[in-house]
């Protein structure tokens, strides 16, 4: 090597030495905070944890990720979480479009009763049009969004007898997530509602303060929500709950583009993995996780496409008044997406 290229090649590493190793030490923390409503327990704690492992293994341990399961960091305060992840309190998070939705009213798109009849109309609105248009929305509210996971369909159980019609339905006190729409659908439906944190929801059960809930029955058996009384299970399908892989805008920021891509990349193949198990025992023949379910001496309930009809045509209103707040645009671009999706 000429000398006058060594030298040139010595200055510039040493100059790339000077910028980058005190920019590292001022920008990357020693650890990142994630949150989450579920541990690991759970598919969605299982995809942060995966997103965690993946993204520590392939920076070499440059971004090193903690899990804050039970929504920590936010005194458990679910509907909260989407305001700390915008102010920094969270670094990142897999989050419930539930959660977010009374930050960001287009996320209530998914808790429209009935919208998603199946699993491949939940997937034509995250991998289409209306996933891209929600990613966008979110990023003009301040965060980074990656990748799309999931919760599942949520089903309704109670302490009380099985649910078949509206009817069942009259009067039984339903802990529901703290976001308006789900007061309206279960009011429509002649329940009772009542909000509360998923922290506070399992003592309500145990002690009977509440009737009943709703959740995915990956959640209701890894919760083992039969051992809260929770003895009767309706297969209605009524609402998909996505789960959404984001990180706070400044923490993004203060990485380098090539650890944006490896962090990127990581949400993705997390999140695949993790719906994956989201929907394990529910989409192989015979759904061997209701029988799993059915021998904790639960009755589990499966509607006709008639007696299923019936809670839609009840819940129908709340859909109409519910458009205009999330956006007819929006909700049309979801209607066309599910009409076109491939079976
Ligand atoms: O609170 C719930 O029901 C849960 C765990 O499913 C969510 O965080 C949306």
């Amino acid at each position: 090597m000429k000398l006058r290229t060594f030298l040139t090649t010595a200055v510039a590493a040493a100059a790339a030495l000077a910028f980058s190793a005190p920019t590292m030490a001022q920008t990357y923390k020693n650890e990142y905070r994630m949150s989450l409503v579920l541990g690991t327990a759970f598919p969605w704690g299982k995809g942060g944890d995966l997103w965690a492992n993946k993204v520590r293994e392939r920076t070499n341990g440059r971004i090193n990720i903690k899990l804050y399961p039970g929504v920590s960091l936010i005194q458990g305060d679910q509907t909260r979480e989407f305001s700390a992840l915008r102010q920094g309190v969270i670094d990142m998070a897999v989050g419930s479009t539930i959660n977010w939705s009374p930050q960001v009213k287009q996320l209530n798109l998914f808790s429209l009763p009935f919208l998603m009849p199946d699993y491949a109309a939940a997937d034509a609105l995250t991998q289409g049009p209306v996933g891209k248009s929600l990613f966008q929305t979110l990023e003009k509210a301040g965060v980074v969004p990656l990748a799309w996971g999931e919760n599942g369909y949520r089903e309704i159980s109670n302490s009380k007898h099985a649910i078949k019609t509206p009817a069942d339905l009259k009067g039984m006190k339903i802990r529901v997530v703290g976001s308006p729409l789900f007061l309206d659908t279960f009011t429509a439906l002649g329940a009772n509602p009542t909000q509360m944190s998923w922290a506070d929801a399992q003592p309500a059960m145990a002690s009977s303060a509440v009737d009943g809930q709703e959740n995915p029955m990956s959640v209701y058996m890894a919760a083992k929500l039969y051992s809260v009384a929770q003895k009767h299970v309706t297969m209605w399908g009524y609402i998909n709950d996505p789960l959404i892989f984001v990180v706070n805008k400044d923490i993004w920021n203060s990485w380098t583009p090539a650890d944006r891509e490896i962090v990127k990349q990581a949400a993705i193949d997390a999140g695949k993995e993790e719906i994956a198990l989201a929907r394990k025992g529910m989409v192989e023949p015979g759904k061997p996780l209701l029988k799993e379910v059915a021998s904790h001496g639960v009755t589990v309930t499966e509607l006709t496409p008639a007696e299923r009809d019936a809670f839609v045509k009840a819940t129908r209103p709340v859909v109409e008044k519910w458009k205009g707040q999330i956006g007819a645009e929006l909700v049309n671009l979801a209607e066309k997406s599910i009409a076109e999706r491939k079976q």
